[in-house]
């Protein structure tokens, strides 16, 4: 039966457990086993596979209330999909406080240690439609919501420190720029065209965004093994009013990991779910995801310290200028039960904030702050939003707002205003002392004026910065993403003023690009650095962009740098057919799991494989419907039989060549070492590729040891061609 919602804020309110949203939600959820098919007032249905008709092969009856009624919610279930960040997947959890931060805020799920808030967390791609590729090189979004005691609190962050643009006022461009072109709606999910490349060579200020765009960052192989960022400075405050800048981080406790671009187009054909899957596998085997979240906090006094500006969103503060401090854990521990209900209807807003955290002036998030009650008012119809299970804070809610679609609330009494002596004057304003919100005082007293700071103009030494931490191996990946993305740009000055554009970076950088391109960096380009002005400006009054020359090194921006080796949950194909070599299969089969991995048997045909010793193993791909790329590595299994069916197969040749041209561990023992070496993984063999170890059947728990080794560095890099030395 439908359990009947109440209203919940009370009870809800009332409960603190990191728990109360599960239950908050379970008062929604309707579980119908065994019960009757009813209409949607009740009625049981007697028949729902034919429509009324007058006669046996007469016209349906207006009357049929079933049938209107079927198909009139039927044609009303899709809702307006989010204009942006579309495509996503969610899941519930808790963020856990080790460090308590009551010496900067207020924020009262930061005070105790050991303290559990609920959370939902909901990661996405920006560009793409709903139904688009998890693959595309794109920006992804992290955002959580916090169910505190004190109201809800969102994180709607993404997984890079800075944005493409500085203000607001510009984002709707970005966004028509990068969306499909308006005359044929192509291409999906995807900025390498005109349109986007255009915009950007217009906007220098994108210079460092796009540096992390073209980097293997815009292609992670999992949302468990990507970092999240608030972007803006924020500001913490405390029990005495005093404010702390402050940025958000959060590193995945797995380590960062990336695909290569050609995995990411390949994939997008064969599992363009692949993130999705990946996020509810994991949490269905109980393998949680985890990040350590963390704080960099500024004190008030250096907000004019640095050579950028904190209020600058396309900046990021060095680690080495200012450390981050870990401050707890955030857990994904609970798949959603119904993903329209709750990944699609949940509503983020940087604005759903707490005593103790308040805004700062960054001209990005001030207009991200009108943004998005506004975009829900549409995608969910309506003012109500806030009533829907996901999106209902756990602190009750009580106010003199009434009405509006799909009300849900059932407000006693006669008032509905304030200030009123009829109700008692409820519900009345709470004092600070009692948790009433209250805005930093902070002192503004200046002329209005339309234009960008000055401390805003530096739009290269970061994006130098970031393209000099790299490895060469990134290094040569952002070359060959902006060689793939300029490539596609129809028109040669787009690609001319942002080979100007890359210039302002790197030299070296954009010399390589243009050899991609068959172009010539050209020495200057007028005008375009005089973006971001009004129609009257005096052009000496606008700064131009000024790039120094030099730039820091900073480690943690490169995945390679930063990585942390280990192969927790990576997933290893074993690749097999009839009369496999059972005991070597076992063998590494173990040593995999041992080491934290998960086994997939991928044989040449569904349903089960018989062993060479009459043991049987249930086959969980069949190879027409899979490829190497959505596996981490491959052992290939030895036995005559087993082979010699492989070797006759292209696919399986295919499989083990895709998994060596993308730098992944492949062993194989006895027989398969002659299979390999009929592949192009033969030049792995001669060459004792650490990633590619090879024996006897009887040496299988030699290779795996070796194999274990390899796949705990992800990739061994060295097989890709390296045209660039770092720096
Ligand atoms: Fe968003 N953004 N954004 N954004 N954003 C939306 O809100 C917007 C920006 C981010 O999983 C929309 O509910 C403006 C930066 C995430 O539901 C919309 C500007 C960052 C999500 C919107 C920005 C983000 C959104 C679309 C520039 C990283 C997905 C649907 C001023 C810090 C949230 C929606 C989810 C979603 C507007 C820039 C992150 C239209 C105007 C910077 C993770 O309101």
């Amino acid at each position: 039966m439908t359990k009947r919602s109440k209203p919940t804020s009370k009870s809800v309110a009332q409960s603190q457990s990191p728990d109360a949203k599960a239950l908050d939600l379970e008062q929604n959820t309707v579980d119908s086993s065994g019960q009757f098919l009813t209409g949607n007032q009740g009625v049981r249905i007697n028949d729902d596979h034919n429509s009324l008709k007058a006669g046996e092969r007469g016209p349906t009856l207006l009357e049929d209330f079933l049938l209107r009624e079927k198909i009139t919610h039927f044609d009303h279930e899709r809702i307006p999909e989010r204009v942006v960040h579309a495509r996503g997947s969610g899941a519930h959890g808790f963020f856990e406080l080790n460090e308590s931060l009551a010496e900067y805020t207020q924020a009262a799920f930061l005070q105790e240690t050991g303290k559990r808030t609920p959370v939902f967390v909901r990661f996405s791609t920006v560009a793409g439609s709903r139904g688009s590729s998890d693959l595309a090189r794109d920006v992804r979004g992290f955002a959580i919501k916090f169910y505190t005691e004190q109201g809800n609190f969102d994180l709607v962050g993404n997984n890079m420190p800075v944005f493409f643009i500085q203000d607001a006022i510009k984002f709707p461009d970005l966004i028509h720029a990068v969306k499909p072109e308006p005359h044929n709606e192509i291409p999906q999910a995807a900025s390498a065209h005109d349109t986007f490349w255009d915009f950007i060579s217009h906007t220098p200020e994108a210079a460092h965004m796009i540096m992390w765009v073209m980097s293997d960052r815009a292609i992670p192989r999992s949302f468990r093994m990507m970092e999240g960022f608030g972007v803006h400075t924020f500001r913490f405050i405390n029990a005495s009013g005093e404010s702390t800048f402050i940025k958000w981080h959060l590193k995945p406790s797995l380590g960062m990991k990336s695909i290569l671009w050609d995995e990411a187009q390949r994939i997008s054909g064969c599992d363009p779910d692949f993130h999705r899957r990946d996020l509810w596998e994991a949490i269905e085997s109980g393998n949680f995801p985890e990040w350590e979240v963390g704080v960099q906090l500024i004190p008030e006094a250096d907000e004019h310290k640095y050579d950028f500006d904190l209020l600058d969103p396309t900046k990021l503060v060095p680690e080495e200028l200012v450390p981050i401090i870990p401050i707890g854990r955030l857990v994904l521990d609970r798949n959603p039960e119904n993903f329209f209900a709750e990944v699609e209807q949940v509503a983020f807003h940087v604005g759903h904030v707490v005593p103790g955290i308040d805004f700062t002036n960054d001209p990005l998030l001030q207009g991200r702050l009108f943004s998005y009650t506004d975009t829900q008012l549409i995608r969910l119809g309506g003012p109500n939003f806030h009533e829907i299970p996901i999106n209902r804070p756990i602190a009750p809610v009580h106010n003199n707002q009434r009405d509006g679609f799909m009300r849900q609330m059932i407000n006693r009494g006669k008032t509905a205003y304030d200030p009123n002596s009829v109700g008692g004057n409820d519900p009345h304003q709470a004092k600070v002392a009692e948790g009433g919100f209250a805005s930093f005082m902070e002192r503004i007293d200046s002329s209005k004026i339309r234009a960008r700071s000055k401390s805003f103009s530096d739009h290269f030494s970061q994006a130098a910065m970031f393209f000099r931490s790299q490895t060469g191996i990134e290094q040569q990946h952002i070359v060959n993403a902006l060689r793939f993305e300029l490539g596609k740009c129809e028109t040669p000055a787009i690609r001319e003023r942002m080979l100007y554009l890359l210039s302002q970076i790197d030299m070296g950088l954009a010399n390589d690009v243009a050899a991609g391109l068959g172009a010539k960096v050209p020495k200057k380009i007028d005008g375009y650095l005089n973006a971001n002005v009004g129609a009257d400006a005096d052009p000496k009054e606008v700064q131009p962009s000024k790039f120094a020359g030099e730039a820091m090194d900073s480690a943690p921006l490169s995945i390679i740098r930063s990585a942390k080796p280990g192969m927790a949950t990576a997933k290893i194909a074993i690749l097999l057919a009839d009369g496999f070599y059972e005991a070597a299969v076992e063998a590494v089969s173990k040593a995999v799991l041992a080491a934290g991995g998960q086994v997939k048997i991928v044989a040449t045909h569904a349903g089960t494989v018989a062993g060479d010793h009459g043991g049987e193993l249930a086959v969980d791909f069949s190879l027409p419907t899979v490829a190497s790329v959505l596996f981490d590595a491959v052992y290939v299994a030895g036995g005559k039989a087993c082979v010699q069916t492989l070797s006759a197969e292209p696919r399986a040749t295919e499989f083990v060549e895709e998994a060596f041209k993308h730098c992944k561990a492949i062993a194989a023992t006895g027989a398969a070492v002659e299979f390999l070496e009929s592949t192009r993984v033969a030049t792995g063999i001669a060459e004792s590729d650490p990633a590619v170890p090879v024996g006897e059947d009887d040496e299988a728990a030699k290779v795996s040891k070796k194999f274990v080794e390899a796949i705990s560095q992800h990739r061994n890099w060295d097989r890709e061609l390296v045209t660039r030395k770092n720096g």
